[in-house]
């Protein structure tokens, strides 16, 4: 079947979202997808820029006059205080053009290490634990189909129930063969969805994957399961010794005291994983979250290795991705560390690489930058950014400590948010820039299984709505920066793709033309393999160049082998919750994405999920003599935050649910630390103690319960 969606489009263009029989997706969308066609229209799409007038308001203004106000506002900051007093911050839901160009023009325009991307909240400590044990990093290693033979799927800290619906039907048949294992501490859709699958649902003290993986890895060793011949061929020398070592302290029973998981469900998981073919570790955000997170994926990993799972057909080891271009968003240098081709910014040869394509001297581009939280933390700071750039993302609802965000944003003296709406943030900013977004713009994303894929143009720009690449060149030529500064996406694509020949995230045998020519291509894609060397694979009709399976004869790191990191847990206070304090576990609704900046701005979602919602099991709920529906406030020493109760009997007794989706009172951030793993700089978004009571009668006052951030805007000016 066929389904069609209809919105009505920009100038009364029709746009149809249809589900694309495609290997991962198999025809399906998510609710979110079928409702995209209304973000292109919604009621307050941003269609001119905007400029803060003396009276403090947001009025419409020209484009050239906007460009001339952010490039005389940069070059005077940077003739002040220097090229690291502007910060850029990116997004994973950026094309993979959008992200290569805003890395280039942080480096060779503004000459600033001070550049980093919203994927730091996401993806960057899986990233970092592949990094170092693979010596690549790249969601999935395999395509997405190879689950759908899965006898075993251990899924870590991921609810693609709710988070990746499409993903559902590669775990149906794994599902129906009772060989799905989810960890989660409370009984998401889809661990709920396990159970009912004869599946297994494990449910450690939040913040506990560490010692749960090292305890899995201690009894597949003392039953004598690791596969010794693959890790002697496959991984470095010694690895397994030290390993033994990391974990010989993490005997079952306590685990169990640590991690709440009684030890015959420890005993019955490692089993599973032990007990034959077609098994696969998986990790989400979950297990990813946390000031640990880099050494709770290495454990995955770990275990994956020891099972001998990795590189191995039919098994392995892969972490979700998340945003539109949560993959191709990583690779093209917005990273604070990166150069395109996911190269390092610290690697000689890397830097003389890129330069030369860029047209400059290696010696002038800037080293490492700061991680997004330290970025973020360093504004007000003696060598902190003094003037942003945004392009695609909302930290003021979705970084850690959302409060203290927003307070710092509006210290800075000069901010500037390219969006498609008035974002949260957007409603801060000096100088709001109106962008096009994804069916109004030609590039291409990169999707978790390292597929480069083309997205096309379907209905011109909203009003006058600009591509970003549009904006980086405009701002580029006015600050006199050096090399080329194309807006055409297939050139931007073209210069990319040399960029990052040579690199670990290797483009250089693709271009927009080849890839519209229907191949099925996953990178590392060299400039051979599309050409005389092109294997031509068939899969569904495509031709398949490049790389769909990694590992499967060497890992791409010195002697081809991959790296066993022995880690240890530290003891991270489960127990440190003082009397009546619960901990925050936070996460996403099916309805909503991310800061809610576009979805709650889709009358059909915000009907669905219209207001934050607190879940809490029945029993604690009692305890603290609450009840369904009752207006709530969630406090600790950052922030306070509104929501409604929902009885929730699949939550622990000890923890709290709220989803991230919404502003305001109800921004669960405003809870959240900004500490950070020290390995990836991920925040801890999972783990946070809080106080749960009843709020005031005010608080459900139903005008209360919406950000009004945007306000200030007159609606009239955004026509
Ligand atoms: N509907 C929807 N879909 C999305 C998104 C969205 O915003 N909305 N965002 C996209 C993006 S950017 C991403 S990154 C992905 C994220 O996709 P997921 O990783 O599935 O997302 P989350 O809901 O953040 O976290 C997954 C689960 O981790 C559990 N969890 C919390 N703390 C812990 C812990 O300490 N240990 C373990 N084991 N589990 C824990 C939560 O209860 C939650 O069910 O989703 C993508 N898809
Ligand atoms: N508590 C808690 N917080 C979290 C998480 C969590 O699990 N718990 N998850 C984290 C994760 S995994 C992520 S990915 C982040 C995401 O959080 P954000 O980075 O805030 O992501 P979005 O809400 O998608 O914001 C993207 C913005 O870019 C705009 N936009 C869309 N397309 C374009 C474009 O082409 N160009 C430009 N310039 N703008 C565009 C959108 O309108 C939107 O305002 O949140 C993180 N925050
Ligand atoms: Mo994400």
């Amino acid at each position: 079947m066929r389904l069609t969606r209809t919105a009505a489009g920009p100038g009364g263009t029709a746009v149809h979202v249809q589900g694309r029989d495609f290997p991962t997706n198999r025809g399906g969308l998510c609710r979110k997808g079928w409702t995209a066609a209304e973000v292109l229209t919604v009621g307050d799409r941003l269609t001119r820029p905007l400029v803060r007038d003396d009276r403090g308001d947001l009025v419409p203004t020209t484009w050239g006059q906007a460009l001339d106000v952010v490039a005389s506002r940069l070059e005077g900051l940077q003739a002040e205080h220097g090229p690291e007093a502007i910060g850029v911050f990116g997004g994973g839901g950026l094309t993979n053009e959008k992200a290569y160009q805003l890395g280039k023009f942080a480096r060779i325009a503004l000459r600033t290490s001070r550049i980093d991307y919203n994927g730091r909240f996401c993806m960057s400590s899986a990233a970092a634990a592949g990094n170092r044990a693979f010596g690549v990093d790249r969601g999935l290693p395999f395509p997405v189909t190879d689950l759908d033979d899965a006898s075993t799927v251990l899924l870590l800290g991921s609810n693609p129930a709710a988070t990746m619906p499409p993903l559902l039907s590669h775990l149906q048949g794994v599902r129906e063969r009772g060989g799905l294992i989810v960890v989660d501490p409370r009984r998401s859709q889809t661990a709920h969805l396990t159970e009912q699958g004869a599946g297994i649902h494990v449910a450690p003290t939040p913040g506990t994957d560490l010692p749960l993986l090292l305890g899995l890895t201690h009894l597949v060793l003392a039953q004598g399961w690791a596969d010794t011949a693959y890790l002697e061929q496959r991984t470095d020398p010694g690895g397994l010794e030290s390993l033994r070592r990391s974990v010989s302290a993490w005997w079952p029973q306590r685990v169990q005291q640590v991690t709440g998981v009684p030890v015959a469900t420890l005993t019955q998981v490692a089993g599973r994983l032990a007990g034959g073919d077609g098994v696969y570790v998986i990790t989400g955000r979950g297990v990813e979250q946390h000031v640990d997170g880099t050494d709770t994926v290495t454990a995955a990993i770990n275990l994956a290795l020891v099972l001998g799972l990795v590189g191995r057909a039919g098994s392995g080891y892969g972490t979700l991705t998340g945003q539109g271009n949560g993959q191709g968003g990583r690779e093209h240098g917005q990273k604070a560390d990166q150069l395109p081709g996911y190269r390092s910014i610290s690697d000689p040869a890397a830097r003389e690489h890129v330069a030369a394509v860029w047209g400059v001297e290696a010696a002038d581009l800037p080293g490492p930058g700061l991680p997004a939280v330290e970025l973020l933390s360093s504004i007000g700071r003696p060598a902190g950014v003094r003037g942003l750039l945004v392009h695609g993302s909302n930290v003021v609802v979705s970084a850690p400590d959302a409060g203290a965000v927003r307070a710092a944003l509006a210290t800075l003296e000069l901010l500037v948010v390219s969006d498609v709406v008035l974002s949260e943030t957007a409603a801060l900013a000096d100088v709001v820039l109106p962008v096009t977004q994804w069916a109004e713009e030609e590039g291409t994303m990169t999707s978790i299984e390292g597929r480069v894929l083309r997205r096309r143009a379907v209905v011109p720009p909203v009003g006058e709505a600009r591509s970003d690449l549009d904006v980086i060149a405009e701002l580029a030529h006015r600050l006199g920066a050096p090399g080329r500064w194309s807006t055409d996406p297939a050139t931007v694509f073209d210069e990319l793709a040399r960029a990052s020949a040579g690199g670990i995230a290797d483009y250089s045998g693709l271009t927009h033309a080849l890839l519209d020519s229907g191949v099925a291509a996953y990178w590392p894609c060299p400039a051979e393999a599309a050409t005389d060397e092109l294997v031509g694979v068939p899969r569904g009709g495509d031709v398949v160049i490049g790389t769909p399976r990694l590992f499967g004869e060497s890992f791409p790191r010195p002697g081809g082998r991959a790296r066993i990191v022995p880690v240890t847990a530290r003891l991270r206070e489960p127990l440190g919750q003082r009397d009546g304090e619960l901990t925050l576990v936070t996460g996403r609704l099916l309805e909503h994405y991310q800061s809610g900046a576009q979805t709650r701005r889709v009358p059909e979602l915000l009907a669905a999920q219209p207001r934050l919602v607190a879940e809490l099991h029945p029993a604690t709920a009692s305890r603290l003599g609450l009840g369904e529906g009752d207006g709530v406030i969630i406090s600790n020493a950052r922030g306070t935050v509104r929501a409604h109760l929902a009885l929730a009997p699949g939550m622990r007794l000890d923890t709290v649910f709220l989803p991230f989706h919404f502003g305001g009172e109800e921004c669960a951030n405003l809870l959240t630390e900004a500490v950070a793993d020290p390995i990836s700089g991920m925040p801890e978004f999972k783990r946070t103690l809080v106080t749960v009571g009843a709020a005031d009668d005010a608080a459900d006052d139903p005008r209360r319960t919406h950000d009004d951030s945007s306000a200030p805007v007159r609606q009239e000016i955004l026509r």
